[in-house]
């Protein structure tokens, strides 16, 4: 079915409170000027960080017959981009769709959402590090943290003092699974308190990093938000230290503007506030080449 503007198939859960997921990439990609078809992967009251007993519904059939209706439609997609699955089927599935939809311009962004600060999340095992691992291979983006890119590569736990270094070569070895570009971010920088995102692109055989001061507070779905805004920026044409610079840009933005009010981490960032910056012409850059 014909477009008039950049559509992206956007396959992530979607939690009722609490952020991340559909409920960011759907906001930020819109107010990028790209339309988001949504494929929902499952249903939940919230998110699973620092929640209890919520409500979750899944909804890998469901994907199946969105998949098979918009193959009927003949939907065509400038972007691919998959985040939180639930399962090895709904992996299968991603990787049927990309088989299916993916044509030479359209750009596959892959989240191998599998934890965080070094622990899998509850809903995830083994073997969906095995699955996330082969999915990795169909996408041209991968933005794995750095937690996820030591399940993904097999590797021990850095200390934060050699961090940067080691995870400029995981981002090779990373690469070299598939993808033209990897982001590994919440890389620990040991002299500056700060965090960062190191990412490499195969193409140029080049490395970049773009950091950012520290703040004391964790907020769930700030990975969603950060990967969306990689996706929108790289369809909107941008070049990938420009994409890593505007998406730290917006994270630290939307966290500073949430962590002066002290609400509950749990509950997200208050993106809403930010999402106009999206908008602005590029002010500062602080990328840099490594
Ligand atoms: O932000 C990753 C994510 C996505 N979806 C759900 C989650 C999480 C992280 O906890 O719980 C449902």
């Amino acid at each position: 079915m014909h477009s008039v503007i950049q559509r992206v198939a956007a396959i992530h859960d979607l939690s009722g409170f609490g952020g991340g997921s559909l409920a960011a990439a759907i906001p930020i990609l819109s107010t990028m000027g790209i339309q988001v078809c949504s494929m929902p992967t499952a249903i939940l009251s919230t998110h699973t960080g620092g929640f209890t007993d919520f409500h979750f519904r899944d909804l890998t059939q469901d994907m199946r017959q969105i998949f098979i209706h918009w193959q009927k439609l003949a939907l065509s997609f400038a972007g691919i981009y998959s985040g939180f699955l639930g399962s090895h089927e709904q992996i299968d599935i991603v990787k049927d769709f990309i088989l299916y939809f993916k044509k030479e311009t359209t750009l596959t962004v892959i989240d191998p959402v599998l934890g965080d600060d070094g622990q899998l999340y509850d809903t995830m095992d083994f073997s969906m590090i095995e699955g996330m691992r082969e999915l990795i291979s169909y996408a041209d983006v991968i933005t794995p943290n750095i937690t996820e890119a030591e399940f993904l590569l097999n590797k021990k736990s850095l200390t934060a003092h050699q961090a940067p270094q080691k995870i400029k070569h995981w981002t090779k070895e990373l690469s070299s699974l598939g993808p033209r570009w990897v982001i590994i971010t919440s890389v620990p920088e040991n002299l500056s308190h700060g965090t960062s995102v190191i990412a490499y692109d195969q193409n140029f055989d080049r490395y970049w990093k773009v950091t950012c001061p520290y703040i004391p507070a964790y907020y769930p779905g700030t990975g969603d938000i950060f990967t969306s805004v990689i996706t929108g920026s790289l369809l909107q044409g941008d070049s990938l230290p420009l994409s890593l610079d505007r998406a730290v840009q917006f994270v630290s933005m939307a966290i500073r503007t949430t962590f002066g009010h002290n609400f509950p981490e749990r509950e997200g960032v208050l993106i809403e506030r930010v999402l106009p910056n999206l908008n602005a012409p590029v002010a500062i850059s602080s990328y840099e080449l490594i």
